[in-house]
């Protein structure tokens, strides 16, 4: 996986980026990940894009699950911010995503009509944390027009669009923010799901975190997936050496190989192995 290092330079010079991209923008499309969408958010996000209509995808909605993801759009709903729940990987979403954004639009639309100005297509810019899908999104609307249309003269070479049908274009670089990194539980959510480096944290703290997230709210999967009963099983290290021990994951001598399940926990939970989880509630967060 690609990873950025953010230091206090690499943030300025993107928010000076995003800035300069702006000016010729309609609508900000920002890209969470359901399952951890406050988590997988930019906490200047608003402040760098101040007034623009800012519409919230919630991504990989076939990860996370159902019932909190709508729970999440609810909240933020009632906030008054607009918010989609997408599949970017096998959705159509040029329909969708273009409908949403003229109705989120339709007061400048109007005024722009009774100053006589002609209909014109939407300019939006995609913004997310690393790994959020920006890519796979922009490819989706982008697919049946994968071409650039942007370089014009007089346009800066950063501004150059791919069309999402006749209607809608889209900035063929998608804006890349950081995380909130300076808290604890968020890095570990993310490295969870495989959005920061598991170099970062130690990859046994995250397994247990996730052992422990799924034993309080998703037992079952973790019955399912291993073939055991959690009811025997007392501690977290226990239920580790179960899956261990279901797995074959050991060393000569009949000891568990740790690292060996770490490995296969992990990927099983980021390949949605162990069902459809979320891992951020709003009863816990807001
Ligand atoms: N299951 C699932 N996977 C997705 C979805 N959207 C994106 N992905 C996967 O998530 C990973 C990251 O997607 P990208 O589109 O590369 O993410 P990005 O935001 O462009 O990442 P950076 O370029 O590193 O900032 C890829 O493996 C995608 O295939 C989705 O809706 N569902
Ligand atoms: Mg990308």
């Amino acid at each position: 996986m690609k990873q950025i290092q953010w230091f206090p330079g690499h943030m300025a010079k993107a928010r000076r980026q995003i800035e300069e991209k702006l000016k010729v923008v309609d609508i900000v499309y920002e890209v969470v990940d359901a399952r951890i969408p406050l988590s997988s958010s930019n906490p200047m996000l608003n402040d760098i894009i101040k007034e623009k209509p800012k519409l919230v995808l919630l991504n990989k909605i076939d990860l996370a699950d159902p019932k909190i993801t709508e729970q999440w759009i609810n909240y933020y709903n009632k906030q008054g911010i607009e918010a989609l729940a997408i599949n970017s990987l096998n959705d159509n979403l040029e329909s969708i995503i273009y409908n949403k954004t003229k109705a989120i639009l339709s007061e400048s639309i109007d005024k722009e009509a009774s100053r006589g100005m002609k209909p014109r297509p939407f300019n939006a810019m995609v913004l997310g944390i690393p790994n959020s899908g920006k890519s796979q999104f922009i490819n989706n609307l982008a697919k049946k027009n994968k071409v650039r249309t942007g370089n014009k003269p007089g346009v800066t070479k950063m501004q150059s669009f791919l069309n999402a049908g006749d209607n809608l274009r889209v900035y063929d670089n998608p804006g890349v923010l950081w995380p909130k990194f300076d808290d604890e539980l968020t890095g570990m959510k993310l490295a969870l799901l495989g959005s920061i480096k598991d170099s970062i944290l130690p990859i046994d703290e995250i397994t247990l975190f996730g052992i422990e997230y799924l034993k309080q709210y998703y037992p079952h999967s973790i019955e399912k997936r291993y073939n055991l009963k959690l009811d025997n099983l007392a501690t977290t290290i226990e239920i580790l050496d179960e899956i261990g021990r279901k797995r074959g994951c050991l060393i000569s001598g009949g000891e568990i190989d740790y690292d060996r399940i770490y490995n296969l926990f992990l990927n099983d939970l980021r390949n949605g192995l162990l069902g459809r989880l979320s891992f951020e509630r709003i009863d816990d967060n807001v």
